[in-house]
């Protein structure tokens, strides 16, 4: 416990009077879960902390710290997210008040369902989605599905034009999804990243690794992250295993460059899911959650108590967010059955 006199003081500066970890344990007024944001410069990027009673992570983008507080084996540590496009035909004001009347607490934009360029939607528009989530009290988690439109962007493409062209696009998404309150640019991007006749592995490796550190540089000013998502073999002949995505994470090696999981792609690996976890705890900022069907969690047959053990183990403090690719049971069957499924999950530890 090194880092208990730090952890006191701050938690002072939150309360008007310093509570010891055993006093905030026995709290009968402390949530279940509870967060804050601190700037406080650090050498060190993330620690966790274990109490009998308190779990603790601490996690820094730039200079703020968000600390996360929540009483182990009670409440719900991970909060709900749904991603806007399969609510196919919706204005997003109505995607927001529907989700958040369900009880989902986050949202994920596919910028294509706005417009096909996101330099086509002006700064009123965007001011319009921040503002309209925050009234349904919804947090704008960040975007993905990043490259599907405007057509001809390529993160490995042996032009160097059109990687120059990848690389503008994506800084107008860091800036996009900044304005409609988002942190998390997931990036999976599966044929837009392929690595293409003619160009080597390690070709489109180093490509990836060029435009990533410069993506991240500039999302860093932003407070925003790249998350990378390894893809399934099907999809995708670039990069498709965590501990791939793990490596040019590495080699990129700058803090707004991380990892995002999604479980679909995650099974694909023939590995159990808490062992991907577990090796991902450095690096996991995002994750996808669906069935192997394709569908929403609990329409399949995974099973997720161990998975969300391993995810309470690594205290994983971010949104579980459900994607799905068949959207043949609709919007509303798919987002209320997903998230009665999660929520029954997370309660029943
Ligand atoms: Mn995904």
């Amino acid at each position: 416990m090194r880092f208990q006199p730090e952890l006191n003081k701050l938690l002072a500066v939150h309360n008007p009077r310093p509570l010891s970890l055993a006093q905030l344990a026995t709290e009968t007024s402390f949530p279940p879960q509870m967060v804050m944001y601190l700037e406080f410069p650090e050498s060190v990027n993330s620690l966790t902390l274990r109490h009998e009673s308190l779990s603790i992570s601490f996690s820094r983008n730039s200079k703020i710290w968000k600390i996360l507080i929540y009483k182990s084996g009670e409440g719900v540590l991970m909060k709900i997210a749904i991603c806007n496009e399969l609510f196919k035909g919706w204005n997003l004001r109505d995607v927001f008040r529907y989700v958040s009347g369900l009880g989902y607490e986050g949202i994920e934009i596919a910028p294509f369902t706005i417009s096909d360029d996101v330099r086509k939607i002006g700064s009123n528009e965007r001011r319009e989605i921040k503002e309209s989530a925050s009234s349904y009290g919804l947090k704008v988690v960040g975007t993905h599905w990043l490259l599907v439109t405007p057509k001809g962007l390529h993160l490995t493409h042996p032009d160097e034009n059109v990687r120059w062209l990848t690389e503008q696009y994506l800084f107008e998404l860091v800036k996009f999804t900044d304005d409609i309150g988002g942190r998390i640019l997931v990036f999976g991007s599966p044929n837009q990243r392929k690595v293409l006749t003619g160009v080597s592995y390690q070709q489109a490796w180093n490509y990836a690794k060029e435009i990533f550190y410069e993506c991240s540089q500039f999302a860093k000013d932003f407070g925003a992250t790249f998350a990378f998502e390894p893809l399934a073999k099907h999809l995708t002949n670039f990069i498709n295993t965590a501990e791939e995505a793990i490596q040019l994470i590495k080699e990129v090696s700058h803090p707004n460059f991380k990892l995002h999981l999604d479980i679909f792609s995650m099974l694909d690996e023939g590995r159990p899911l808490p062992d991907t976890i577990k090796r991902s705890s450095e690096y996991l900022v995002h994750l996808h959650i669906n069935d192997d069907n394709g569908l929403g969690p609990g329409f399949g047959n995974v099973d997720y108590r161990p998975m969300i053990k391993a995810l309470e183990e690594i205290n994983y403090g971010g949104f579980l967010s459900v994607e799905v690719f068949d959207f043949s049971p609709g919007p509303e069957r798919i987002a209320t059955v997903s998230l009665e499924n999660l929520k029954k999950l997370l309660q029943s530890k």
